[in-house]
């Protein structure tokens, strides 16, 4: 063996920040802050009768009479130009927005500093957007929204931020610090309310403390588990001049590395199991390790399995690649689990879905979680036999240059193989989603996932949206490359569109194709707009079958009444049209692959709108 892993070209490079250093003041500024005039804030004293005080870094106190001051150069940039300095020199190109007359210096300083300002039709799909532009560059991508009507509108991409451990940065313009607690114009306390979904949240009440508190959240964010970063800043801050810098969030390369003691343990498990696996993660993803765990795998010939929507994780047609845990899973999967003497849980925070309601790994069975933040006890649940605190790439490492040399039990290995052909075998049939006759009306959906295997090539990305139409994908699609798929664990629906709108403006030369069902999708559908005028080219799957699917399913399921569940109409294709994109309509399978190529062809964005029959209630439930 030697030190470099893997046979198979799919690690992706992550987007280096433009600037390595921090970007140079033009003027050479005082270290001390110094106060200006224009600073000085007028605020109700306990009796309501305003008093005048200049903000400082610690208590709010009266002005005192000041000397003269000495001939000061002015400090040489403001918070608004230290900031977008600070989040371009941390790898920020893109700051999706609808925007709002609270935070209009931050615009200008956007531009100045090298991040486009894209505008967006809702802060929802402009916070899913920055999510998932900072999935696929490895680099905070920022939203900004305007005081609380704009953030309580991007709230559900900062939760899924937060599950889906994204270090976006979420800025919301604030009300001037003279109005604070006067339940001002669209003023709440946007710090412990929204906040509380992100990593982190500050406001800052002066500059200095913006370009320390800003500094400090963009290294919480990339430190530990990553999150989202909430800033809240009052408006009258931003134009106000500061020395000093905002210091870029640090490379995600400087994650732990692992105990030696324990990696040669998990090892050591792994090497004597029968019926060892990897349930691998978002954490391989975001380290770029998945060469490396490929190598892993092979040289121990123990199969992996990939978190719920991280599939991406590992190559899909790889011998060794047991499929996905989570909903939709093949039910080979949670079985082989199950099964499993060992596992090691890579990279994953073992969610509820991918844990399979917190069953896997089960009580008796032998587990390591080596993870930025493993789990420990507690909430009713027990601890893995070993947790390793540790970055995937770096566990990875440590394991390889433990096992080279190593002499493995060849014929403990072969067996391993031979069980794990009988596996490999036993999930590709279980995960076949194109089967069976179905002459129509609409189309088969598994079908739909062939037509998509067939067409796309390798690195194009596919996102998705919440519902079950995404079964069809999530068990029969074969990732090839990391890197290709985004789906948010937190199960937002409305997410597929931006997201893929996103990816596309990262990366132009790629396939993008956005999957979602009629009543996600209508929930983000103005973004086509977006698309068209920013020159985004997604394509977008609708599978339209007239209601919401997944609700009526649990309806029926549990002898519910049905309501609320229906949906009437939307012409898809239509509407895509009216927004400048190319619309197709689909209603039967003889009708998917036309219109698939030539959508891909287009080089615009598109809607094919697929009818689909309410008799497909999910992948598990074909007519
Ligand atoms: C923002 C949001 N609201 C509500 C839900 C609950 N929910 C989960 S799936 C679903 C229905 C999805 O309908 P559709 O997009 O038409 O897909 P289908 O299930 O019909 O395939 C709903 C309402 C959710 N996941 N996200
Ligand atoms: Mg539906």
């Amino acid at each position: 063996m030697t030190g470099e892993p893997g046979p198979t070209e799919v690690d992706q490079a992550p987007v280096e920040p433009a600037s390595q250093g921090r970007v140079p003041a033009e003027v050479v500024a005082p270290l001390v802050e110094t106060v200006e005039a224009a600073t000085v804030a007028s605020i109700p004293d306990a009796g309501g009768t305003p008093i005048e005080v200049a903000p400082s870094d610690g208590e709010a106190t009266p002005a005192p009479a000041r000397p003269p001051k000495p001939a000061t150069p002015r400090p040489a940039t403001t918070v608004a130009k230290a900031i977008a300095d600070g989040l371009a020199a941390s790898g920020a190109r893109l700051a999706f927005t609808v925007p709002g007359e609270s935070f209009l210096s931050l615009l200008d300083a956007f531009l100045g500093a090298g991040i486009r300002p894209v505008a967006t039709r809702h802060e929802g799909a402009a916070a899913f957007m920055a999510e998932a532009a900072t999935q696929l560059t490895g680099r905070p991508q920022a939203v900004l929204a305007t005081r609380t009507v704009g953030a309580a509108n991007a709230s559900i991409g900062i939760h899924t931020a937060r599950q889906d451990s994204v270090p976006m940065v979420a800025i919301m313009g604030g009300v001037k610090r003279v109005h604070k607690g006067r339940e001002a114009f669209q003023e709440s306390d946007l710090v412990n309310g929204i906040g509380s979904l992100a990593k982190r949240a500050f406001e800052p009440g002066n500059p200095s403390e913006a370009l320390r508190q800003v500094s400090e959240g963009l290294k919480a964010i990339v430190t530990g588990r990553p999150g989202p970063l909430v800033l809240v800043l009052p408006e009258d801050l931003l134009d106000e001049r500061v020395s000093g810098e905002v210091t870029p969030a640090p490379s995600s390369s400087q994650g732990p590395a692992a105990d030696r003691g324990a990696v040669r343990q998990i090892l050591k498990w792994l090497a004597a199991s029968e019926r060892g696996v990897i349930l691998a993660g978002g954490g391989v993803l975001r380290a770029r390790a998945t060469k490396r765990l490929v190598a892993l795998s092979e040289a121990l010939a123990i199969p992996v399995v990939a978190s719920w929507r991280r599939a991406d994780v590992f190559p899909n047609d790889h011998a060794n690649y047991l499929g996905m845990a989570g909903y939709w899973a093949a039910p080979t999967v949670r079985q082989r689990l199950i099964d499993a003497d060992v596992i090691l849980v890579l990279g994953a925070r073992l969610s509820e879905v991918a844990s399979f309601n917190y069953r896997i790994p089960g009580r008796d069975q032998r587990w390591a979680h080596v993870d930025l933040e493993p789990r420990h006890a507690g909430h009713g649940l027990t601890a893995p036999t070993l947790a390793v605190i540790a970055d995937a790439s770096r566990f990875l490492d440590a394991a390889w240059s433990d096992l080279r040399g190593a002499a493995l039990d060849a014929e403990m290995r072969d067996r391993r193989l031979a069980r794990m052909a009988t596996d490999r075998a036993g999930y590709v049939e279980a995960s076949r989603v194109d089967t069976g006759d179905w002459s129509g009306p609409g189309v088969h959906p598994g079908r739909v996932v062939a037509a998509l295997q067939a067409h796309l090539p390798a690195n194009a990305i596919i996102t998705t949206d919440a519902g079950n139409f995404a079964g069809w994908v999530a068990r029969g699609y074969r990732f090839r490359r990391p890197g290709t798929f985004l789906g948010p664990t937190s199960g937002a629906m409305g997410f597929g569109l931006p997201a893929a709108i996103a990816a596309s403006l990262l990366h132009p030369d790629r396939p993008v194709v956005a999957l979602a069902g009629d009543g996600g999708f209508a929930m983000t559908m103005a973004e086509l707009e977006t698309a068209v005028r920013e020159g985004a080219h997604p394509v977008v799957l609708v599978f339209d079958n007239g209601h919401y699917g997944t609700i009526r399913m649990h309806q029926e399921r549990e002898g519910r009444a049905i309501t609320a569940s229906d949906l009437g109409p939307i012409d898809f294709a239509v509407m895509a049209r009216a927004a400048g994109a190319l619309g197709f309509t689909v209603t039967d399978d003889a009708g998917i692959e036309p219109a698939l190529t030539e959508a891909l062809a287009s080089g615009r964005p598109a809607v094919i709108h697929l009818s689909v029959d309410r008799a497909w209630v999910s992948v598990d439930k074909r007519p």
